[in-house]
Parts: structure tokens; C-alpha cells; sequence
């Protein structure tokens, strides 16, 4: 057997692993080994231990397939289907002249930072677009506005390995045992050294229970409360003198206006809004505002919500509030989701920027990019394209003609399934995955692209450390690097400027072109077994640990955002009486297409499930696995009942990852107004017998 040193494909902690291969397969994992290396600590967690079962699953796809008229595959070469392609493209950039909208990108945060820079290069340079977007809008686009408007920078403030110092750890919205097991694994060694947790999660997660059996508490507060939530504990802060008078005045702008909003929410106000007890609001102020350091953690509880910019702004008014910020173990720290959502961030795959978030509204960063890329700024798009959904109610209107969908399944992943669906059987649809999704059951032609294992690369993790990828093995079939598939597309475009021969050698453009990124050279991560981690300006740099060190903002000085309640966009009404919230198992990674295809983790929970008081079962004559029907204004699903003490009465959960069951066909399209995320966290549903 041999192995090969690479990153974890599923979530954004980031654990190193070794990939053992036997006769050109990969056949097995093992944590790579000493204890003391970061991320991971010699530790994976179960997805990670079963990383290679998916790799060489037989249904991964080995050649292109073009769709014939009768609507079945036929498998096709290379040549023939990048002519094809081509020939499309061209055909809809000359009948539409001058119209930048007409064509659509969607990068992947499953991909590396190479095969994303690539991405939007291609959109940019050769379709002359800004309609590129990812993954991270349906997930922490909030957390990049609100914290870009706050502090200057988008990205988690400190680093995983803080967490083991800090005095208080307050978790909201972030059930982060299950959805980052490994950064969990690291809160439990905190509580082990005496810290406290205070948990805020309408459901009752594995971090509640432990709150509250080791001194800290838990908060079940109604979904899409937060704001009221976290201003009624600044409120107790502020008026109890717990905050950090030196630290704001040195640091930050704008508190007396802030202040003004804030004491507009009691305690008693917010428990009204929350349904949280008042002492408990009382309580959890003076345990996060007489802490030493509190480490501030969310995820998508907070992010996912049309109020999801403002509950991001409320976390960093209460961090700056209390001097915890540009401190070890402090800090605001969004888990990244995706193995590598925050590199498709850092690299522009998004319709507002460049890599290391230079705007594309900037003439002088254009003009920088044109130069390198050898085309004249004059022919590049200037405006911000459109997001995620955007390109969906495009394509839905017919304005968008061609979508290029790289790594993503937005049939089971976006919401409102049932439009998503209707949206995609209009424009051409390419769809370059590893596996048949039902996202590319959709598509006129599907690519095969190569598997991590296959490929080199980097990935950049939650805590801004980027990291190498290796190959383990050859493609499997006929498949390729996804970078080498928009590289055959773009020479046949007539475009030279991404004919690249290695991983490396787009490393070195994107440092050249990237400040954050510019000592982050592939020989240094090469010879680094931990990585390095952005900012990282030089080569001789040693990478940042935490950002905004002694208070200064990378803005200049942190901006205190006066934030006020406002309520979801659906709430329950007398048809509709269920709030249903959606979000994840440890078990499955979204869309399921590969951690369905991993036999450990499919046995465990081979099928879908709603998540139901016991209180509210036995009013409906539910039993424990009953086949139930959930509906509401946009679809319903037929589902099996578990019968739980997890979601309190009225509030009902299902994961998002099974198709037969998709959670999205019930979702609301409902966005935040700036960042767009829609909000999947909650909306109106009922529950029915089936008859
Ligand atoms: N096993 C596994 N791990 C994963 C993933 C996966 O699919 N499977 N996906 C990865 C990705 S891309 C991401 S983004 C992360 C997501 O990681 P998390 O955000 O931790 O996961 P979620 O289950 O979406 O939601 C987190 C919590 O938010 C709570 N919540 C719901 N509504 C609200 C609310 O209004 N306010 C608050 N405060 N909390 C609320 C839910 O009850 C849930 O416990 O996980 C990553 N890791
Ligand atoms: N209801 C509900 N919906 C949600 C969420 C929620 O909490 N609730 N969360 C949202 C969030 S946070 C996220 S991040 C999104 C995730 O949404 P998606 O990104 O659409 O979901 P994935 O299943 O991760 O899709 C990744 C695809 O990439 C493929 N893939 C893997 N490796 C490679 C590769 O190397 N190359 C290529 N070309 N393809 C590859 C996989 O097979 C898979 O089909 O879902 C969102 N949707
Ligand atoms: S915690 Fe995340 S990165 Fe680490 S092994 Fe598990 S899934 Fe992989
Ligand atoms: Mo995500």
C-alpha cells in the first residue's frame, strides 16, 4: 500500500489525512499523525475516516455525455464536447452583443482555490462576466458584509486552537459537534479546563445539554430572534457597566448611537420577542460581560435569515462591546462550511470581486487584473453580477441563456426546489460534477471532472489556512481536473491566457495578483506541514493567527452598527401553524451525492426525517417512524416522523440532504436585502397523516 498527505473534501475545519492506495484505488484513511499538527490534532471525524469510500464508487462519471434529442446520454469525446460547448457560448456572446447578463458561472467550494481562480478568470476574461457565484452566498454571504462592514474583513477572526484558552465560549446558531465534529472536539477540552459555554439554538443540540451540566446555559430562543436576543444581552451589559469603556474608546466608532438602539431592548422586551426566560437573558449577559475572553462562535443559525447581515453585525457589536476582539481566544468566528468556501470567497468566485476581495467596481484593480490576463480593462464587466438565485429567477424569466454549473447541485441545495427545477429547463445547462446529480439529470451536457483524491491543489479552511491537496490517484475514466476542463474550453475560445500546465503555476499568478495571499507560495506549503494562514503579505511572513491585533481594524477603527428586530419573512398563521427550520446531520454532507455513496455513513441514516415534539405528535396521532406529509405555500414532501425532545412545540426540523425528501421543496426563496442569502432557517409548514 502507499499513501499521500491531503486535506479532508467535507467541511471547512480542515484536517490532514492520509489517503492509502492499493492498485490504483484509494482503499482506506488514516488522521494524519502528530497530535500537536493543526488543524486536527491527529483526529478525523467519521466523515473524514470514511473519506475514501466515495472515491471510487462505481457511479462515479468517466466520460462527457452530450443529451440526444430523445432526452437519453451519449457518451461523447473530449473534443466533441468542448466543441460543442464552445460553439454555444459563441453563438449566445454574438447574438446577444454587449449584454453580460446573458451568461452564467457557478464556482464550486468542493473545488480548489486554482480550479475557482480559474473559474471566475474564465467568466471574466473570456465570457466577459461578473455573473460568477458560489455556495457561500446560500451560506455566510451575511457573514462577508456584515463583518466587512464592522471590522474591514469577512473572515474568522481568530483560530481553532484558541478555543482551549478561552474563559467563555458562546455558540450561536452553530451546532458545532455534529457540523464541524473537530472544532468541537476542542470546545469539550475547553470545558474540561473550567470554561463556560453559553449555547443559542432553538434546538436542543449536544452543546446544550453540556452548557448546562458544566456551569454555563443554554437559550432555546424562537428562530430568527437573534437580534433581540443579542441586543437584550448587550442591554444587561451595558447597563450593568460589564463592557469595555477603554477598549471602544480607543478602537471603535459610532457607540453612542449604537447605544441609543441598544437600550431600547430590555431584557424583559427581548424574552417577550425570544420566548427566552428574562433571568436567563440576565444570566448569560454577566457570563459573557465579566469573562476574561469570550470566544464567539456561530454558523448558520445566524447567517441563514433575511435579517442574516443584521444578526452577523449584532455578534460583532457584542465582541467589540467587550473588548474581545484582535485578542487570543476571543473574537467573532463564523465556521466556514465547505472544505473550501472560504478559498472560492478569497479567490472571487463571486459577482463583486476579485481574488482577496479587490472590487471589480475599482478601474485601478481592473486594469491591474486586464494587464496579467492580457486582455484591455475596457472590455471588462464593471458592474456586480448577479447571485445565486438571481441567476435562477434569470434563467426562470428566460434572460439567462446559458448557466455553467461547476461542483454545486442547486436542484436539492437552493431553495424553492420546485422553481429551481422549472428555472434549469430553460437556459443550455453544463454541469461538471463527479457524480449523476439530480442537477445534472438536468443538463444538456455533463463533464466529468477528477475527485480530490485525483488532483493537486490547495484548499483554504475556516481559519484562513491554506492548505495542499495531493493526488493520490489517476482520474478515474476519462475524467479531468476541473481547472483542465475550463483551460480546453478557453483555448477553444480562442483565449490563451489559462492554458496553464500545473496547480502551481496558477498559485504563482494568484499570488502575484493577491496582497492577502502573496507569501503563500506552493514551495512553502510544501515544505510547512501545517500550512500558512491569510493575511500573509510576504514571503519571509509567517502568516496571521488573528486579525485585527491590539484593535486595529482592518478598516481602521471597528463600526458599531446600531441593529434593530425585524421578523422573518414567514411566519406561522392558523393554515400554516409549524415553524420549520432545516439545516444538518453529522451523518450526511448536504446534497448526499457523496456521503450517501460512503457505505459507514449510509447505513447510519439511509433516509430522511422530520424532527417533531413529542407534545405536537400525540395532538396529530403521529407515531414515532410514521410515513407524515409536511407541506407549505411551495411544496410538500412525504416524510417519517421522529418524535423528539431536540425541538421545542410549534417547531419542527428536517435535514436537507435527502432528495426523496427534500427539505427545499418547502423552503422559502425570501432573501436578505444586501447579502442575498435566502432564508432557510425558517418558514411556515403543516404537518399531515397520510391517509
Ligand atoms: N456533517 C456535516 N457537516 C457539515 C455540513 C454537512 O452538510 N454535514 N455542511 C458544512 C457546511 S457547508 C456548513 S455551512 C456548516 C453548517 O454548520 P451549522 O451552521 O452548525 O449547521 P446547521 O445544521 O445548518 O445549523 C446550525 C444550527 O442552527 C440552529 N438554528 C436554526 N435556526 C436558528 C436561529 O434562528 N438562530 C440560531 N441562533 N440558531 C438557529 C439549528 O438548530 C442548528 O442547530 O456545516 C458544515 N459541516
Ligand atoms: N434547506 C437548506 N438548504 C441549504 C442549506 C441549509 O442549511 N438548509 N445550507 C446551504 C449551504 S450552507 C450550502 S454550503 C449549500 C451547499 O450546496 P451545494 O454546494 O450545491 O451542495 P453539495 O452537495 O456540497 O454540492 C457539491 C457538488 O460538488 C460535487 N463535487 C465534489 N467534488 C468535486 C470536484 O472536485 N469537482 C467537481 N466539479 N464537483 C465536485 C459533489 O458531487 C456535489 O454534487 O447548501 C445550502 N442549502
Ligand atoms: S471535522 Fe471536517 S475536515 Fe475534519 S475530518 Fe471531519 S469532516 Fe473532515
Ligand atoms: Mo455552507
Amino acid at each position: 500500500m502507499e499513501k499521500v498527505k491531503t486535506t479532508c473534501i467535507y467541511c471547512g475545519t480542515g484536517c490532514q489525512l492520509w489517503l492509502k492506495t492499493k492498485d490504483g484505488k484509494v482503499v482506506d484513511t488514516k488522521p494524519v499523525m502528530p497530535p500537536e499538527f493543526n488543524p486536527g490534532k491527529g483526529k478525523l471525524c467519521i466523515k473524514g475516516w470514511n473519506v475514501h469510500e466515495f472515491i471510487n464508487h462505481p457511479d462515479r462519471l468517466t466520460d462527457p455525455l452530450i443529451k440526444n434529442a430523445r432526452g437519453n446520454w451519449e457518451k461523447v469525446s473530449w473534443e466533441e464536447t468542448i466543441d460543442f460547448i464552445a460553439a454555444h457560448f459563441q453563438k449566445i456572446i454574438s447574438e446577444n452583443p454587449g449584454n453580460r447578463r446573458v451568461i452564467g458561472c457557478l464556482s464550486s467550494a468542493k473545488c480548489t482555490n486554482e480550479e475557482n481562480y480559474v473559474m471566475q478568470k474564465f467568466a471574466r476574461a473570456v465570457l466577459k462576466t461578473n455573473n460568477v457565484d458560489h455556495c457561500a452566498r446560500l451560506c455566510h454571504s451575511s457573514t462577508v458584509v456584515g463583518l466587512g462592514a464592522a471590522f474591514g474583513s469577512g473572515a474568522m477572526t481568530n483560530s481553532i486552537d484558541e478555543i482551549v484558552d478561552a474563559k467563555v465560549i458562546f455558540i450561536i446558531g452553530s451546532n458545532t459537534n455534529e457540523q464541524h465534529p473537530l472544532i468541537g472536539a476542542r470546545i469539550l477540552e475547553a470545558l474540561k479546563k473550567g470554561a463556560k459555554l453559553v449555547v443559542a439554538d432553538p434546538r436542543t443540540i449536544p452543546l446544550s445539554e453540556l452548557a448546562e451540566d458544566n456551569g454555563g446555559i443554554a437559550l432555546n430562543h424562537l428562530p430568527g430572534t437573534d437580534v433581540a436576543l443579542l441586543n437584550g444581552i448587550m442591554n444587561v451589559i451595558i447597563a450593568e457597566k460589564l463592557y469595555d469603556e477603554q477598549f471602544i474608546k480607543q478602537n471603535c466608532e459610532n457607540f453612542a448611537v449604537f447605544q441609543e438602539e441598544i437600550m431600547k431592548m430590555t431584557p424583559e422586551k427581548a424574552a417577550r420577542i425570544t420566548g427566552v426566560p428574562k433571568e436567563k437573558i440576565i444570566q448569560a449577559a454577566r457570563m459573557i460581560g465579566r469573562a476574561e475572553t469570550t470566544y464567539l462562535i456561530y454558523s448558520m443559525g445566524i447567517t441563514q435569515h433575511t435579517s442574516g447581515v443584521d444578526n452577523v453585525k449584532s455578534t460583532a457589536n457584542l465582541q467589540m462591546l467587550c473588548g474581545n476582539i484582535g485578542k487570543w481566544a476571543t473574537g467573532v468566528n463564523p465556521l466556514r462550511g465547505q472544505n473550501n468556501v472560504q478559498g472560492a470567497c478569497d479567490m472571487g468566485a463571486l459577482p463583486n470581486i476579485f481574488t482577496g476581495y479587490q472590487s471589480v467596481a475599482d478601474r485601478e484593480i481592473r486594469k491591474k487584473f486586464a494587464s496579467v490576463w492580457g486582455i484591455e480593462e475596457k472590455e471588462m464587466d464593471d458592474v456586480a453580477g448577479l447571485t445565486v438565485v438571481e441567476m435562477m429567477d434569470a434563467a426562470y424569466r428566460g434572460e439567462l441563456k446559458i448557466l455553467y454549473i461547476m461542483g454545486e447541485n442547486p436542484v436539492i441545495s437552493d431553495p424553492d426546489s420546485n422553481h429551481v427545477r422549472l428555472a434549469l429547463q430553460k437556459p443550455f445547462l453544463i454541469v461538471q460534477d463527479i457524480f449523476m446529480t439530480p442537477t445534472a439529470e438536468l443538463a444538456d451536457v455533463v463533464l466529468p471532472a477528477a475527485s480530490f483524491a485525483e488532483k493537486e491543489g490547495t484548499f483554504t479552511s475556516t481559519e484562513r489556512r491554506v492548505q495542499l491537496i495531493r493526488k493520490a490517484i489517476e482520474p478515474i475514466g476519462n475524467s479531468k481536473p476541473d481547472w483542465q476542463i475550463i483551460s480546453l474550453l478557453a483555448q477553444k475560445m480562442g483565449y490563451s491566457g489559462l492554458n496553464y500546465q500545473s496547480a502551481e503555476e496558477i498559485l504563482t499568478e494568484i499570488n502575484q495578483l493577491t496582497p492577502i495571499y502573496r507569501g503563500i507560495t506552493w514551495e512553502r506549503l510544501q515544505q510547512d506541514e501545517e500550512g500558512l494562514q491569510w493575511p500573509c503579505p510576504d514571503e519571509n511572513h509567517p502568516g496571521t493567527v488573528y486579525l485585527h491585533k491590539e484593535g486595529k481594524f482592518s478598516r481602521g477603527k471597528g463600526f458599531f452598527h446600531p441593529v434593530s428586530f425585524t421578523a422573518p419573512a414567514e411566519l406561522p398563521d392558523a393554515d400554516y401553524p409549524f415553524i420549520l427550520t432545516t439545516g444538518r446531520t453529522l451523518w450526511h454532507f448536504h446534497t448526499g451525492t457523496m456521503s450517501r455513496r460512503s457505505k459507514t455513513l449510509n447505513e447510519r441514516v439511509p433516509e430522511g426525517y422530520v424532527e417533531i415534539s413529542k407534545e405536537d405528535a400525540q395532538k396529530l396521532g403521529i407515531n414515532d417512524n410514521e410515513m407524515i406529509k409536511v407541506a407549505t405555500r411551495r411544496g410538500e414532501v412525504r416524510i417519517k416522523a421522529k418524535i423528539t425532545n431536540k425541538v421545542s412545540d410549534g417547531l419542527i426540523f428536517i435535514p436537507f440532504h435527502f432528495e426523496e425528501a427534500a427539505a427545499n421543496i418547502l423552503t422559502i426563496a425570501a432573501l436578505d436585502p444586501i447579502a442575498k442569502i435566502p432564508e432557510f432557517k425558517v418558514c411556515a409548514a403543516k404537518i399531515e397523516k397520510v391517509k
